[in-house]
C-alpha cells in the first residue's frame, strides 16, 4: 500500500511538474528556443460594457410579448430603468448567461417610434486589439429583418463592414443576397445573407458569423496579411436597422405596435488577446489597460515591435513554424542603442545598425576606429592620431599610431624637423 502511495505520488509530481513548465513559458521549447505562444481563447465580450444608443424604461413602459397569432391576448410588462427587477439595460447582453434565469437588453417599442430607418447601435469597445474567430447573438425575441456587424481594427479607425443579415439585402444594404468570395477576390468584403432573417422563431434565435468562414485563404492563414488584418478588431458594433413584424402593425394598434421591439440575451465575441504570436497572456498595466505580456524581445500593447535593441532583424509575425523572435544587435559592447537598416540587412543578413558607438569607436557594429584614430595596444578602445598638419601627408595614423611624415620631419606625430 505504501508503495502504490508513493508510485502514485511520483506520477502526480512528473505530471505537476509537466504542467507547469508548460503554464509558466509557452513561448519557448523544453530547450529554451523561441516558439509562437498566444493567449488563451476567451468570450472578449464576457463582462465588458456595451453602450446602446437606446435601451427601454426611462420613463417606465409597457411591453407586450409577441405570440405570434392575431388576436390571441398578449401578456405585457413593464421595462422599468430604475428599478432592479424589471429593467433590461445592456449590462444583461454581456452577463453571465444561463438558461434557467435569461437576463436580455431591450429596446423601445414600435410604439415609440423604433423601426427602420431608425436603428439603434451597440457598441463593444475592448480596449485592445483582439483576434476574432466569431461574433454571436442570441436574441430574445424575434431576430431582426435587417441588421449589421461592424468592426474597428484601431481605436480611432473607421467601422468597418464584417457581415450583414437582412431579408433583403440588395434594397437595404445594397448587397448581393448569399454572395461569397472567389479566390483572387477581395478577402476583407463584408456579405449578405438572408439566412437569419426569419421571424421565427419568436424567441431564442441565435446568429452567429464566423469571420473566416467562406474565405478561401482562411487554410492558409499564416500567410494571409489580408485576413489576420481582417479577424483583427478593437471595438464591435452590432447595428439593428429593421424589425421583423407579421404585418399586423399597419393597422397603428397600439397593442401591437408595442409587441415588437429588440431584445437580445447574449453578445459573445469568440477571440484571442492580440499578441502576434509573441505572448501567452494579456495582462491590465498600471493605467488598467489590457495589455500582451511581451516575449521573444519585442514591446507594444501588441507585441508588435522589437525591443529598442533588437532590431537584427525585420519584425515578422510569429508562424507555427518559426517564432521570428527578435534578435539583439551586435554592437561589440560599444553601444545600446541601434536600428534596423534595410541595406546593410540586405547585404549581410543582419540589419542592427549601431548608434552613438563609445570609445571613438564607428562603423553598423561598432566595429572599427573612427577616422583619424588607432586602435590601442589593448585592442579595447581607440585614441586619436593627433597627426601634425604641417608635418603629416595624411591625418589618419596607422594600426600602431605612427603617421607619415612629409620629407625631412620625423617623429611618430610627424612634429619635429
Ligand atoms: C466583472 O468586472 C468587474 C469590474 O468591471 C469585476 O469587478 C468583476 O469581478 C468581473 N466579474 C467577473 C465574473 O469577471
Ligand atoms: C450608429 O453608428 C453609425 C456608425 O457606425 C452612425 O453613423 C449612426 O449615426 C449611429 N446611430 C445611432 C442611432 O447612434
Ligand atoms: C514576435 O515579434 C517579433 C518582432 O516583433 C516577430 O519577428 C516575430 O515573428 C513574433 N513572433 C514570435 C514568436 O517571435
Ligand atoms: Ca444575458
Amino acid at each position: 500500500m505504501p508503495r502504490l502511495a508513493l508510485v502514485l505520488g511520483a506520477l502526480t509530481l512528473t505530471l505537476w511538474a509537466t504542467c507547469s513548465r508548460g503554464a509558466m513559458d509557452e513561448c519557448a521549447d523544453e530547450s529554451g528556443r523561441p516558439q509562437r505562444c498566444m493567449p488563451e481563447f476567451v468570450n472578449a465580450a464576457f463582462n465588458m460594457t456595451v453602450v446602446a444608443t437606446n435601451t427601454c424604461g426611462s420613463p417606465p413602459e409597457e411591453y407586450c410579448v409577441q405570440t405570434g397569432v392575431t388576436g390571441v391576448t398578449k401578456s405585457c410588462h413593464i421595462c422599468d430603468a430604475q428599478d432592479p427587477k424589471h429593467h433590461h439595460s445592456a449590462v444583461y447582453l454581456t452577463d453571465y448567461n444561463t438558461q434557467a434565469d435569461t437576463t436580455w437588453w431591450q429596446s423601445q417599442t414600435m410604439l415609440a417610434g423604433i423601426q427602420y430607418p431608425n436603428s439603434i447601435n451597440l457598441t463593444l469597445h475592448l480596449g485592445k486589439a483582439f483576434d476574432i474567430t466569431y461574433v454571436r447573438l442570441k436574441f430574445h425575441t424575434s431576430r431582426p429583418e435587417s441588421f449589421a456587424i461592424y468592426k474597428r481594427t484601431s481605436e480611432d479607425g473607421p467601422w468597418i463592414p464584417y457581415q450583414y443579415y437582412s431579408g433583403s439585402c440588395e434594397k437595404t444594404y445594397s448587397k448581393v443576397n448569399r454572395g461569397f468570395i472567389r479566390t483572387g477576390k477581395d478577402e476583407q468584403q463584408a456579405l449578405c445573407t438572408d439566412e437569419f432573417s426569419d421571424i421565427s422563431p419568436i424567441t431564442g434565435g441565435n446568429v452567429a458569423f464566423s469571420t473566416l468562414e467562406g474565405r478561401p485563404s482562411a487554410y492558409n492563414f499564416d500567410n494571409s496579411p489580408v485576413l489576420q488584418d481582417w479577424v483583427t478588431a478593437t471595438d464591435i458594433q452590432v447595428t439593428l436597422n429593421r424589425l421583423n413584424t407579421f404585418g399586423d402593425e399597419v393597422f397603428n394598434d397600439p397593442k401591437v405596435l408595442k409587441s415588437y421591439y429588440y431584445a437580445i440575451s447574449d453578445f459573445a465575441v469568440g477571440g484571442r488577446c492580440k499578441c502576434n504570436g509573441n505572448a501567452s497572456e494579456c495582462v491590465k498595466n498600471e493605467y488598467n489597460k489590457l495589455v500582451c505580456n511581451c516575449k521573444h524581445n519585442t514591446e507594444g500593447d501588441d507585441c508588435s515591435v522589437c525591443k529598442p535593441f533588437y532590431n537584427d532583424r525585420p519584425w515578422r509575425r510569429a508562424t507555427a513554424d518559426n517564432a521570428n523572435e527578435c534578435l539583439p544587435c551586435n554592437c561589440n559592447g560599444k553601444s545600446a542603442e541601434c536600428y534596423f537598416d534595410q541595406e546593410l540587412y540586405r547585404n549581410t543578413g543582419h540589419g542592427g545598425h549601431c548608434r552613438n558607438c563609445a570609445d571613438n569607436t564607428d562603423g553598423p557594429n561598432c566595429e572599427r576606429c573612427l577616422d583619424n584614430y588607432y586602435r590601442d595596444a589593448s585592442g579595447q578602445r581607440c585614441l586619436p592620431c593627433s597627426c601634425n598638419p604641417e608635418g603629416s601627408l595624411s591625418t589618419q595614423c596607422d594600426n600602431s599610431g605612427r603617421c607619415s611624415c612629409k620629407p625631412g620631419v620625423m617623429g611618430d606625430k610627424c612634429d619635429c624637423c
